[in-house]
């Protein structure tokens, strides 16, 4: 069969990353002796309809999937339209947290026949025979699948997850212009210390090492359950060796959710990476109750250059009130470590959650200016409710959202940088307000820790003359209430 996989238009201007997703279905399906085409959208930056139009039009496809996150909502709708206009025949699948999050709203748009959940690779190639080829039959005893059958929307048993993941092929690089990807890493890669013995040229590139997450942080959606399923030691390695041989890669971005979760695991790997001097750089997200100086040591001699952490908050009743299952004194440690083992660390934040007051932001904000002890900038989100996530359903409960096809299309395409709703007693101005203060604590704190007092008069002068302009202008052009800033949202 001709499959056509498309993952579509999520970050203006972003460094697009591989789309992991339908690029391990891809190799799965290639493997099967189907003929497989991936468009990326998103590396492309294909973002209107007249473009999208121009990309399919010539193409041949027996099937279209297409899967992401769910900031893709607002795309996936145009793209579905396009490809029934062209062939009103072709089958289209939906999949990614993109499909998990939302089947029966995606169900509500009669040009998609079929929704998967959770993960796809065990279910794939069933699933495409079947669809094409009509027999709804066979397609009922595949798990974790919705589709429609004369008019009506079948849900199959719920969706099974893959043990051994070891088992799946590498995701089918060969079917990607890897050298954008590579390209786009350029970027971010400026922390990463060049060495000669790893090359002076960073090429950076993603790699996943397991799938899921057992905590339950109320603003998270765990696509796979609340199993982690982790990738061998051994298999890990081959697919790093894999990708330096034939791609040249010497920084790894592990993106997992959850990289370190037994410190066996992750003691074994730097060993690996020692002994058989496989000399890269490499760096992920971490929670900081895991880490401790053993695990730091061995990071740092196996070059690991950057940890991020998901902070949240500086408030132990906020963190608790997440689900977080941390307290914050964990973080001062975890930051005091990577300080001494020279691992640049960058803290992310949660702010306007709800339960969030004057004295939790300050109790973050003082969290932030206590650990500037690296340059990069810290990571400040505004709380945003995501499909599947508690904050969600919360949103739902209480009616801040209440339309969920306008909601989606607002967050379309967006990160969490742009307040959508207000979640606090606060108001949404004073919201703001904290969180370009947070990130002027930052930069403030940053050179007090280095003692850098004309670094710290720099910053003084940029926060006046450039950020307090620039902020002021963001600021007035803001919804000044909760109610504005629903329909801002929402429109
Ligand atoms: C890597 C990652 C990113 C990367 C890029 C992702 C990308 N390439 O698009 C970066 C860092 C850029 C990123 C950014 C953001 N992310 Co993110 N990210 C992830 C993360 C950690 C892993 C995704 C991944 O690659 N998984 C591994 C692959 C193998 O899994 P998969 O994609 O789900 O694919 C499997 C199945 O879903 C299925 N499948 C996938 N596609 C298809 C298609 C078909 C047809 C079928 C049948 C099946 C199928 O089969 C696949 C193989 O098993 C997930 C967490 C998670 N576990 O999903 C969050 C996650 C996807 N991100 C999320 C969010 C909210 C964001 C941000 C909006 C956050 C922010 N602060 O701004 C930004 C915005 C990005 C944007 N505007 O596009 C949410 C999405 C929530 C939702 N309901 O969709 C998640 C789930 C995190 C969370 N736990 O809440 N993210
Ligand atoms: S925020 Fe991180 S720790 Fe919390 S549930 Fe999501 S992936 Fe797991």
């Amino acid at each position: 069969m001709n499959i056509l996989l498309i993952h579509p238009f999520t970050r203006k201007g972003k460094q697009a990353i591989i789309p992991f997703g339908i690029t391990y279905l891809a190799a799965v399906l290639k493997n099967c002796d189907h003929t497989v085409k991936i468009l990326d959208f998103n590396l492309k930056q294909i973002s209107t309809e007249k473009e999208i139009k121009k990309e399919i039009q010539e193409l041949e496809f027996d099937i279209v999937g297409i899967g992401g996150i769910v900031t893709a909502y607002a795309q996936l709708n145009i793209i579905v339209k396009i490809v029934k206009q062209k062939d009103k025949g072709v089958p289209v699948m939906v999949g990614g947290t993109l499909g998990s999050s939302i089947p029966e709203l995606l169900f509500k748009n009669e040009n998609i026949d079929l929704v998967a959940l959770g993960e796809g690779e065990h279910i794939i190639d069933p699933v495409v025979r079947n669809l094409i080829s009509g027999n709804y039959k066979e397609l009922t005893r595949i798990p974790g699948i919705v589709f429609r059958n004369n008019g009506a929307v079948v849900y199959t048993e719920k969706p099974t997850r893959i043990n051994s993941i070891d088992e799946l092929p590498f995701p089918a690089y060969d079917l990607l212009d890897m050298e954008k990807y590579i390209k786009n890493s350029a970027g971010s890669t400026k922390y990463v210390p060049t060495d000669k013995k790893k090359g002076k040229d960073v090429r950076g590139f993603t790699i996943i090492t397991g799938r899921g997450c057992p905590y339950r942080c109320t603003f998270c959606y765990n696509t796979f359950g609340n199993k982690c399923v982790k990738h061998s030691v051994d298999n890990t390695i081959r697919h790093i060796r894999f990708l330096k041989d034939e791609y040249g890669i010497n920084l790894f971005d592990i993106t997992d959710e959850l990289f370190i979760l037994k410190k066996s695991w992750i003691l074994e790997f730097t060993r690996r990476l020692i002994e058989e001097d496989i000399q890269i750089w490499y760096r992920f997200w971490g929670r900081a109750d895991i880490m401790d100086e053993d695990i730091y040591r061995y990071l740092k001699d196996s070059g690991c250059v950057f940890i991020s952490y998901g902070f949240e908050s500086g408030s132990d009743r906020m963190l608790k009130r997440m689900k977080k299952g941390i307290k914050v004194e964990k973080y001062f440690q975890a930051m005091t470590l990577s300080q001494k083992y020279g691992i640049t660390t960058c803290p992310t934040y949660v702010i306007g959650m709800p339960g969030e007051n004057r004295r939790s932001l300050l109790e973050t904000a003082l969290l932030i200016y206590k650990t500037a002890y690296f340059k990069i900038p810290c990571g400040l989100f505004f709380a945003t409710a995501y499909p599947g996530s508690e904050l969600y359903r919360h949103a739902l409960e209480k009616k801040h959202i209440t339309d969920e096809h306008k909601y989606l299309n607002s967050i379309s395409n967006k990160d969490a940088i742009k307040l959508t709703i207000n979640f606090t007693h606060l108001p949404s101005f004073e919201l703001s307000v904290w969180i370009t203060a947070m990130g002027w604590l930052h930069e403030l704190g940053y050179a007090i820790h280095r003692g850098q007092f004309v670094l710290f008069f720099k910053t003084l002068i940029k926060i006046f003359f450039g950020s307090i302009i620039k902020s002021f202008i963001k600021i007035t052009r803001l919804p000044m209430n909760r109610k504005s800033v629903l329909k801002e949202g929402l429109r």
